[in-house]
């Protein structure tokens, strides 16, 4: 069978870089070696009720002794690049204190296994799995915790200086707080609603300390967000204010202060300009962590449509929000419902071009890509037609976005494995490689084989 796609590919920049990602909780297991301490997600897991299949991250996919395997497949795949998130409880057990040598030695390992085939890390430091020790202490709603995350930041910039380029911080932290913090069915499992949000600011603390870290041993500086670009459901005034909202609320309080230095006005939800919790200096240090590239993960678009004022808000996505939040009618959609609209990727990027003008990095897409219902036929082959057409969609459209004269690096497919998909458990595939779970084998799927003939078609100068 041949993997090139059925119309050329438009041809993608010299130096144009390709890879794929992981993260730690969802692909590592081995939870209980190398003195590794326990994360908010081992703790979320095991609580009865949390994860749809009942399952836990102790083993997911087993990169902890597969490592070498996964680093084997990215390079087979023609990877420039390897995306992946250090388990802050394997570094520190308790979240304070010396590096474990143990922790060290297995991203050592990681690091030596990707070099030897040509593959550039792209380590992040947080992928959602914090010290349990540091949310008993109140985790992203306490201050400290932004300065112990800048002391585990010292210590893995210590380890990276030298052997890699750029350090991404954190991983969609807007995301974590609001399923981890204001709706509860992320770890840590708290249901704060909008009391959530001094964990938006420390989270962007912990990140401009960091930044301060890295840039001290020479390293560059990146963070990763999750953007969506948020229509409104008509023209009817409601509908455009709940749409302004909700983009004010997902894409910009986190990313107004790293670029702009301010806060966004969120007088919309009834909050005033100086939240205690903001002290006087903290957003210097924000915006000096601004970073050198800017993650950019892209799943899909949401509409908002303003509230009938009488009525309450029953979607469990509500967060309490002045308004509601829906698909994308007539769109189709994953097996997790998201709408597929590849054109949202190019509205979201000129967007953020628009908006933030110089003051936007260079872009690496640092995630994309979607959960199918796929299932090997009786030769174990996996022919995910569907994860093709979502790739192949997404690509022209960042292409677009490139000719639009947004500065884009490069596009890391999410995800390598099959992996454990958070409170989904592993109902919901999202890989380019087959993971059994039982036996932990890995199978290249048809896109696997469709991203590789992309890659060496772009290489090769024959695209068309
Ligand atoms: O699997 C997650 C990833 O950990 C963060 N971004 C979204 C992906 C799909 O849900």
């Amino acid at each position: 069978m041949t993997h090139t796609p059925a119309r050329p590919l438009p041809r993608f920049p010299e130096g144009f870089l390709w890879g794929a990602g992981t993260s730690c909780y969802q692909v590592e297991g081995g939870v209980h070696e190398g003195g590794r301490g326990e994360s908010v997600w081992d703790r979320f897991a095991h609580t009865p009720g949390t994860i749809a299949d009942a399952s836990t991250g102790d083993e997911a996919c087993d990169s902890y002794h597969r490592y070498a395997e996964d680093a084997e497949l990215a390079a087979e795949l023609g990877a420039d690049l390897y995306r992946f998130s250090v388990a802050w409880p394997r570094i520190q057990p308790e979240g304070t204190g010396p590096a474990l040598e143990a922790g060290l030695d297995y991203y050592d390992r990681l690091l030596e296994a990707l070099s030897s085939r040509g593959i550039t890390a792209v380590p992040t430091l947080y992928h959602w799995d914090l010290p349990q020790a540091l949310e008993d202490q109140g985790g992203w709603l306490n201050r400290e915790t932004a300065y112990r995350f800048a002391e585990y930041a010292a210590l893995m910039a210590e380890f990276f200086a030298g052997r890699v380029e750029t350090v991404h911080t954190l991983n969609e932290p807007f995301i974590h707080l609001a399923l981890g913090y204001a709706l509860g069915t992320h770890a840590p499992g708290r249901t704060l609603g909008f009391e959530a949000l001094p964990g938006a600011h420390h989270q962007l603390l912990a990140h401009g300390l960091a930044a301060a870290e890295l840039r001290a041993r020479g390293l560059k500086v990146g963070l990763a967000h999750n953007y969506t670009p948020v229509r409104a459901a008509s023209s009817a005034p409601a509908d455009i204010a709940a749409a302004h909202a909700y983009d004010t609320l997902h894409n910009r309080v986190l990313t107004d202060p790293l670029l702009l230095g301010e806060y966004a006005d969120l007088s919309v939800f009834g909050f005033e300009d100086a939240p205690e919790y903001v002290h006087e200096g903290d957003l210097k240090i924000i915006s000096s962590g601004r970073p050198d590239v800017l993650g950019v993960n892209y799943y899909n678009p949401t509409t908002a449509a303003g509230l009938d004022p009488l009525a309450a808000s029953t979607s469990p996505l509500s967060l309490g929000l002045p308004f509601e939040l829906r698909g994308v009618e007539g769109a189709p959609v994953t097996a997790f419902g998201w709408p597929i609209v590849p054109e949202g990727l190019t509205e979201i990027l000129v967007t953020l071009k628009q908006r933030y003008g110089a003051a936007l990095p260079p872009v690496l897409i640092t995630e994309n890509g979607c959960s199918t219902l796929d299932e090997p036929d009786q030769d174990g082959v996996v022919h995910d037609e569907g994860r093709i057409e979502f790739l192949d969609g997404h690509i022209r459209a960042l292409h677009e976005a490139i000719e639009a004269g947004v500065d884009v690096l490069g596009y890391v497919v999410w995800t390598l494995l099959d992996n454990f998909e958070w409170d989904q458990g592993f109902e919901q595939r999202f890989g380019i490689v087959r993971v059994d779970f039982d036996t932990f084998a890995r199978t290249p799927k048809d896109s696997y084989h469709w991203l590789r003939a992309l890659i060496q078609d772009q290489r090769s100068g024959s695209a068309g």
